[in-house]
């Protein structure tokens, strides 16, 4: 049976980026398959989360994916460390995945930065317990951005080399769901680094929350060329912030960068960014208050997840006890 898994770090406040690479498939997908969407805290603290923010950030991300759209009665939605299940096949997948494979990965690089003997442990080991979230329920399907192929790759690697190993069928092979045409979205201010919660500039993100005034003026100080805009996206090449701009508002407007290029062709930023401001706030401004509006019924966050957690955990257990019963941990 086709199943969905995807997560998403309560890290920060959730941006455009999380929307359209990630959320807006989700909303999708809840029609077509059984679905699993995962706060994942556990991930979380692989970087430094003040106690106090990191609870908080919980219940707004899962305010975020229900003013989003996601039904929670017939979704999964729960936060990670209620389901022991990840934590416990995250460490067999750490016996099974090798350290060489976990050299490769990008993400660890970019985080770590250059300070990486000081870089936690969860933080290397981060791509085996994100194989983890996604096995423990034989999950089949992962909607994610651009930027988490390269885990999905490696999640898909530690499945084979399990099933190898043992000989046997156990884990599914997980598919990415890579689509729309902001599947990575990037920074307002440096059209080559991906939108992200962390990172420090406040103006590089259009956050979910934001008013329509800080939209607007995040929209305008946005970073741009000084080239009008050209008629196809061919014409976007080595302009990454046109570029950028131009897909957020393709994925806005549900259609092409070529179809946006053919729009404003040869029209300046100025008009541009105005349009596109419209479009985001309509876009978000209604998701922002829906979340506000959740976030002053906490209990009813709390039970969202709690729920969650026990329905999550009704599929992940029997598959890690077959999965302890195949290495020999269990008769
Ligand atoms: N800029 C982006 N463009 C498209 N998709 C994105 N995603 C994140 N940033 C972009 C997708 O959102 C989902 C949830 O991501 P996450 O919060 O679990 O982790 P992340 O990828 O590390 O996101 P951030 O915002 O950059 O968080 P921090 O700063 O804490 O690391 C994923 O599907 C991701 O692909």
């Amino acid at each position: 049976m086709d199943r969905v898994f995807s997560g998403i770090q309560p890290t920060g406040d959730m941006h455009l980026g999380n929307y359209l690479g990630a959320l807006r498939n989700w909303v999708r997908m809840q029609t077509q398959y059984e679905c699993l969407y995962c706060v994942v805290d556990l991930h979380a603290i692989t970087l430094w989360q003040e106690p106090a923010d990191l609870s908080k950030h919980i219940l707004e991300v899962t305010a975020g994916l229900v003013a989003s759209g996601l039904d929670p009665k017939t979704n999964i939605i729960f936060n990670q460390s209620r389901v022991s299940a990840h934590a416990e096949l995250a460490w067999v997948f750490n016996c099974v995945a090798r350290l060489g494979w976990l050299n490769r990965m990008t993400q660890f690089k970019d985080k770590a930065g250059k300070n990486r003997e000081n870089a936690s442990v969860g933080l290397y080991a981060y791509p085996n317990l994100m194989a983890a979230d996604i096995l423990a329920y034989k999950a089949t399907h992962v909607p994610v951005g651009e930027d988490q192929k390269q885990h999905l790759e490696l999640a898909r690697d530690i499945a084979q080399k399990f099933n190898n190993d043992y000989g046997v069928e156990h884990f599914p092979q997980p598919e990415p769901v890579i689509q729309g045409p902001a599947t990575r979205v990037m920074s307002l201010r440096d059209g080559t680094k991906k939108m992200s919660k962390s990172d420090p500039s406040e103006a590089s993100r259009i956050t979910m929350t934001d008013s329509a005034d800080d939209i607007a003026q995040k929209i305008r100080r946005a970073k741009t060329d000084m080239e009008p805009l050209p008629d196809s996206a061919k014409g976007l090449e080595a302009r990454p912030e046109a570029a950028n701009l131009i897909g957020i508002y393709a994925a806005l407007s549900d259609t092409s960068a070529d179809a946006v290029c053919q729009k404003f062709a040869g029209a300046q930023f100025s008009a541009f960014k105005e349009a596109l401001t419209e479009l985001a706030v309509a876009s978000l401004a209604p998701i922002g208050t829906k979340m506000a509006d959740l976030m002053k019924n906490q209990d009813y966050l709390d039970e969202i997840l709690i729920d969650g957690a026990n329905r999550a955990r009704a599929i992940a257990e029997p598959i890690l006890a077959e999965t302890y019963k195949i290495v020999g941990l269990r008769r």
